[in-house]
């Protein structure tokens, strides 16, 4: 691992420790140590994972010192229009992934993960995406992850990202890309 670069107190704000363990992987390839504020916050209702992952970073510059950054991650499917997207946590705790499998029955299964990470530097906000392509599985399939992902198969791939482990999913993942190109920023800009 690289020392060559180090950033003071950078926090990530999550309630999810799946989120956090996923980031914190792509960081530590980078020879970055990240800091978890273990933290649930209100998002606003929209239709703009964008605005919603800003909006909630505008709100907790409030009540937080200092740099930090959060993300909102939705799923995407093609043949409901996007649905779920921004609904994505509610869906999951509600009808979860067998409503989802039940809802697409002989539908177009193409989908994709879009993550937004808002990075508020002290002074202005900062948006890194990554998305994620793929298609719904037919069957619930690996015990790995959390959320959908045990429905989700990445485009170019058999398996799904619950029957990968962390490592392979954070090499690919919309969470990654995303990650990566905030890096290249922080690096960009020591
Ligand atoms: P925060 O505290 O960071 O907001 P959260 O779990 O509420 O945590 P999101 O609103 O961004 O996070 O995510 C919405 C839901 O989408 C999440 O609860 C999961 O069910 C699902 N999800 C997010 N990222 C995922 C991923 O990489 N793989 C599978 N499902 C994911």
């Amino acid at each position: 691992m690289s020392d060559a670069f180090a950033i003071d107190r950078l926090r990530f704000v999550t309630s999810n420790q799946h989120k956090f363990m996923e980031i914190k992987e792509v960081f530590r390839r980078e020879g970055i140590a990240i800091e978890w504020i273990k933290k649930k916050y209100e998002e606003i209702q929209a239709d703009n994972t964008e605005y919603i992952s800003l909006d909630s970073a505008r709100k907790l510059s409030s009540e937080i010192k200092g740099r930090f950054f959060l993300e909102d991650t939705g799923l995407y499917i093609d043949s409901l229009k996007g649905f779920p997207g921004p609904y994505s946590s509610y869906v999951a705790g509600t009808i979860g992934n067998e409503g989802i499998l039940r809802l697409i029955e002989g539908l177009d299964r193409s989908c994709h993960f879009l993550t937004v990470i808002t990075y508020f530097d002290g002074g202005s906000y900062l948006q890194f995406s990554g998305i994620l392509k793929g298609h719904i599985s037919i069957e619930i399939r690996g015990n790995g992850g959390f959320g959908y992902d045990p429905v989700f198969i990445p485009e170019g791939h058999k398996l799904t990202l619950a029957e990968m482990d962390i490592g392979m999913k954070s090499s690919i993942s919309h969470r990654s890309i995303a990650t990566q190109k905030f890096i290249s920023h922080l690096r960009a800009g020591r």
